[in-house]
């Protein structure tokens, strides 16, 4: 196998049902990339267990990870789609990657900051060390290009710099990966309290809307989502509910910002609101009609976690290999 194009790699975590952020954000973005590049689309279940899983959900859930992606436009022929847990690699470079992580780094970490005060009874050793695990799934691949939502920008920050001290101390080992991050739909923010990030754990099941969702549902939670006394459907920092739904519909209608103020201009919230609803369930129909279909033949989802974990575990073994030499294992 001879490895001429450039690498993608991203990962999602089965750790609960997934949001139109982790769509608009990632997924809806990993297909642009199918062609032109060698890609490896994660489902990162190693990630997940930071924050206590219910194991017969967190099982159901990376089956049905793994189907949206396949929903969401990516061939298994095209991209490598895989289980995080399927390829050792993964944990053991996460180790060694430990060792090349400083403590004040992963301090300063917010991801870290905001889980350990969410899950104050379990700010476990590995919810610290997130990002070194992180670092891990993509140096292990040799990847360039890593399209992600902006909240994880500070942790592919800390993996450049990981494989920047790597490389100082043991001479080219990793690559040094860049980001992607589409400017227009970065982060999807909370219907309920839009200056925070939309999160699939969120228990207020009104502030999140998930890609499986129906269409009443969806309409539903955007009628109710937050704006403000203003009536003006305007993007601006001191509308953040207003602006969020704005990029919501653009996301889905392919609308510039200024389009959408010009189609809204003298209309109210609710009619907007139910735009807004109808464009994003009518995106997501097809989604949601190929992923019932995949996940009626659990067998072929198992095929493609299978030939995908394979053939990550070449590549990754590669670059172990490499690592365990640089660092004075014995092989
Ligand atoms: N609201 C968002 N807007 C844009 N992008 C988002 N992403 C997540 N939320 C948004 C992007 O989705 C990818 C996968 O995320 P993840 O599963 O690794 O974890 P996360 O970032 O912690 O996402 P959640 O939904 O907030 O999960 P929980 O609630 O379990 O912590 C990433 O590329 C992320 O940027």
């Amino acid at each position: 196998m001879i490895q001429d194009k450039k690498i993608v790699f991203s990962g999602v975590q089965p750790s609960g049902n997934l949001t139109i952020g982790n769509y608009l954000g990632a997924i809806k973005n990993f297909s642009r990339f199918s062609d032109d590049y060698k890609t490896f689309y994660c489902v990162v279940d190693l990630h997940a267990i930071t924050v206590r899983q219910v194991p017969a959900e967190l099982r159901r859930r990376t089956y049905e990870t793994l189907a949206l992606y396949m929903a969401c436009g990516l061939d298994e022929k095209k991209n490598t789609l895989f289980v995080q847990s399927h390829v050792p690699a993964h944990a053991e470079l996460g180790w060694i990657l430990d060792c090349y992580t400083m403590f004040g780094e992963l301090s300063r970490m917010t991801q870290f900051k905001d889980k350990s005060a969410k899950h104050s009874q379990n700010i476990n050793a590995g919810l610290f060390t997130y990002p070194s695990l992180m670092a891990a799934d993509i140096l292990l691949y040799q990847t360039d290009l890593v399209p992600v939502g902006i909240d994880q920008k500070q942790h592919l920050e800390l993996s450049r710099d990981i494989a920047m001290r790597f490389n100082q101390i043991y001479g080219d080992t990793f690559t040094v990966p860049e980001g992607y991050i589409s400017t227009d739909t970065m982060k999807i923010m909370s219907l309920a309290e839009p200056t925070s990030k939309m999160s699939k754990s969120d228990p207020n099941q009104n502030a999140v809307v998930y890609i499986l969702d129906s269409k009443d549902d969806i309409i539903r939670k955007f009628k109710k989502a937050v704006t403000d006394s203003d009536s003006e459907i305007r993007f601006s920092e001191d509308k953040p509910g207003v602006s969020n739904l704005i990029t919501i519909y653009g996301a889905f209608t392919g609308k510039s910002v200024e389009e959408v103020e010009r189609e809204f201009a003298g209309r109210g919230y609710g009619d907007f609101k139910l735009a807004v609803g109808e464009a994003c369930a009518d995106g997501l129909a097809p989604v949601r009609e190929e992923f019932a279909r995949l996940m009626a033949d659990k067998a072929h989802l198992e095929a493609v976690m299978k030939s995908g974990a394979d053939e990550a575990a070449y590549y990754a073994r590669k670059t172990m290999s490499k690592v365990r030499r640089k660092i004075g294992f014995v092989n």
